[in-house]
């Protein structure tokens, strides 16, 4: 492991007594809560192609190409259908280029879960430590920006209670989990307009 990424006792003190998890392995353990029809959004890099490799299904977009838009896309899409549930997974130096998003998401009352896969470091561009990493508490924030019942994950069992009461929730809710700088695993397909069909077909907008 890096000695920039989550083990550091500065990112440590922020994020109390959170584990330092793996990305792949939580993103199974939330896929496996789903019931089937939850759209799950992924952030560009690693998010993304760990929800690619914990199984791809047509309920799922991997955003390509830009850093922040998995919970913008997400708020769209929680927004367009209301009765569906709507994930988002995003990476910690991600949200650092939307974290107005947060204050938007809050509020709408909505059926959108935001899962935050904190690392500490831009770890797909070569493990740099974000602005954040040492001083801001990203669960503080998303409080204060009005998602009131954000919280860190302790642990993997913690983050699949968390996760699943704030999926059942009828309001929206970040949940951020330190995790290690393992690379992601998966490797989507390339191709913006397959992705935005199948998405699109997935969650019944297109026959
Ligand atoms: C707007 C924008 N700036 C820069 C990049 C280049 N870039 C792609 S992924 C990435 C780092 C992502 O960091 P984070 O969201 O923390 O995820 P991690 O790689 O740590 O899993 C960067 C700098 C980009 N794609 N888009």
């Amino acid at each position: 492991m890096s000695k920039r990424a989550n083990t550091e006792p500065s990112a440590a003190s922020r994020v109390g007594n959170a584990k330092v998890m793996n990305r792949l392995e939580l993103t199974r353990r939330l896929i496996a809560t789903l019931k089937g029809g939850e759209a799950v959004i992924g952030g560009i890099g690693n998010t993304n192609f760990d929800l690619w490799a914990a199984g791809q299904r047509p309920q799922n977009f991997y955003m390509l190409g830009s850093m922040g838009l998995a919970f913008p896309i997400a708020l769209g899409v929680a927004i367009a259908q209301p009765q569906r549930r709507v994930i988002a997974l995003e990476g910690d130096g991600s949200l650092l280029m939307q974290l107005g998003c947060l204050s938007t998401i809050a509020s709408f009352p909505s059926n959108l879960t935001l899962i935050l896969m904190d690392n500490g470091i831009y770890q797909i561009t070569g493990g740099r430590p974000t602005p954040a990493a040492a001083r801001s508490d990203v669960v503080a924030i998303a409080q204060d920006c009005g998602l009131a019942a954000s919280a860190w994950a302790e642990d993997e069992e913690d983050f699949v209670r968390r996760s699943a009461a704030a999926v059942a929730a009828d309001k929206p809710t970040l949940i951020a989990v330190r995790i290690d700088d393992s690379p992601g695993v998966g490797k989507p397909v390339r191709d913006p307009a397959q992705i935005r069909e199948r998405f699109k077909r997935g969650i019944g907008v297109r026959a």
